[in-house]
C-alpha cells in the first residue's frame, strides 16, 4: 500500500499537508450532527474539541471508582499491559482496559460517544487502543511531543488520518498537575521525523518517546503558525477530543494532585490497519488492535 504518510526514514525532518479531512462526514449534513456547527467549526480549525457534562456525576464517581479499583489491585501485578513510571513502580498506563474489563467495555461503547465519533470519522468505528494514564502526584513524568498518527501509522500500519482520541478527565485537570498541552492546528500539517525504529521501540517510548518526536524546528514552525499552545484543563468529567494527528506533549507532575485520564481511540472501519510502515513488525493487540474490528453500536452506518 502506498505509504501517504512517511517518516522515520529521512535524514532530514519535513513538514508536510495533511493529505485527510479533518471532519469526514460531508459537512451538509452537519444538522444531523451531535455537535453544533460551533463545535464542528472549532475542532474542524484547531483539531481538539472539549465537552463538559456529557456524562452525570454519577457516572463520574463510578469511572473515578473504577480506575482507582484497578489501580490497587494491580499495584503489585506485573503484566505487559501495565506501564511503570521511567524512576517509580507506580502505574503510568494500563493498556487494553476495554478489553479486559466489560465495564470499561460499555463505556467506550458508550452511544452518546459513538453518535459524535461516527459523525466526525464519517463511517462505523472500532476502538484501535484503550488505556488509562494515571499520572500520580509527586512521580508522574512528562509525554514528549508527539503527533499519535506518526507512531500509529509508522509502527502499527494505520493508513490514513481517520482517527480520533477520546479523553474522559477522571480527575481534575489543573494548568499544573501535567495537563494535556496541545498545538491548536497542528492536525493541518505531518511532521515527518528522524530516526529509525528500534526493534520493540514500545517498550521504552511508553515510559519515554525518543523516535517519532517532531526536531525543535518543526515544533516551532507548527506553534509559529498562529495557533501557539493550548492547556486541556477541565474538572472531572470533562471530555477532550482529539484528532489522530494533533501535536501535543504533557508536563510531569509536581504536585501532589493525581492527573488521571481514560483515553479511547476510535478508528474508522475503513482504516483498518495494514503492515507497519516503519517495517519493524506489528505491536501487540494490547497496544494496536487488529483482531476485534467489529463497528461498535447499536444502529450500524452502512455504506
Ligand atoms: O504509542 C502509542 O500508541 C501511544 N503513545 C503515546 C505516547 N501516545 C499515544 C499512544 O497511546
Ligand atoms: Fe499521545
Amino acid at each position: 500500500m502506498e505509504d501517504f504518510y512517511p517518516s522515520r526514514i529521512s535524514e532530514k525532518p519535513q513538514i508536510m499537508k495533511r493529505r485527510d479531512p479533518v471532519i469526514h462526514t460531508d459537512r451538509k449534513h452537519d444538522h444531523e450532527a451531535p455537535l453544533t456547527k460551533d463545535q464542528l467549526d472549532f475542532y474542524e480549525e484547531n483539531g481538539f474539541l472539549q465537552i463538559e457534562n456529557l456524562f452525570s456525576d454519577k457516572e463520574v464517581a463510578a469511572m473515578q471508582k473504577a480506575i482507582f479499583e484497578l489501580q490497587e489491585s494491580n499495584s503489585c501485578v506485573q503484566s505487559e499491559k501495565m506501564i511503570r513510571e521511567p524512576n517509580s513502580n507506580e502505574i503510568r498506563s494500563i493498556f487494553a482496559v476495554d478489553q479486559d474489563d466489560d465495564y470499561f467495555k460499555d463505556i467506550a461503547a458508550d452511544q452518546r460517544l459513538l453518535d459524535i465519533v461516527n459523525h466526525l470519522l464519517g463511517s462505523d468505528v472500532y476502538v484501535h487502543q484503550s488505556r488509562i494514564n494515571y499520572k500520580p502526584g509527586f512521580s508522574g513524568k512528562e509525554f514528549n511531543w508527539h503527533s499519535d498518527f506518526e507512531t500509529w501509522h509508522t509502527e502499527d500500519g494505520m493508513p490514513r488520518m481517520r482517527a480520533l482520541s477520546m479523553s474522559i478527565a477522571l480527575s481534575d485537570n489543573y494548568v499544573h498537575n501535567g495537563p494535556l498541552m496541545l498545538v491548536p492546528g497542528s492536525h493541518k500539517y505531518y511532521v515527518s521525523c528522524i530516526g529509525a525504529t528500534p526493534e520493540d521501540n514500545y517498550k521504552e517510548s511508553l515510559k519515554t518517546q525518543k523516535v517519532g518526536v517532531p526536531d525543535n524546528d518543526s515544533l516551532k514552525w507548527l506553534v509559529d503558525q498562529g495557533g501557539g499552545l493550548s492547556v486541556a484543563t477541565g474538572k472531572a468529567g470533562t471530555i477532550t477530543i482529539f484528532e489522530s494527528n494533533t501535536m501535543h506533549a504533557s508536563t510531569s507532575n509536581m504536585t501532589p494532585y493525581p492527573r488521571n485520564n481514560l483515553f479511547m481511540v476510535y478508528n474508522s472501519v475503513e482504516n483498518k490497519l495494514v503492515e507497519p510502515f516503519a517495517g519493524a513488525g506489528e505491536r501487540p493487540e494490547y497496544i494496536a488492535v487488529r483482531k476485534t474490528t467489529e463497528p461498535l453500536g447499536k444502529e450500524k452506518i452502512l455504506k
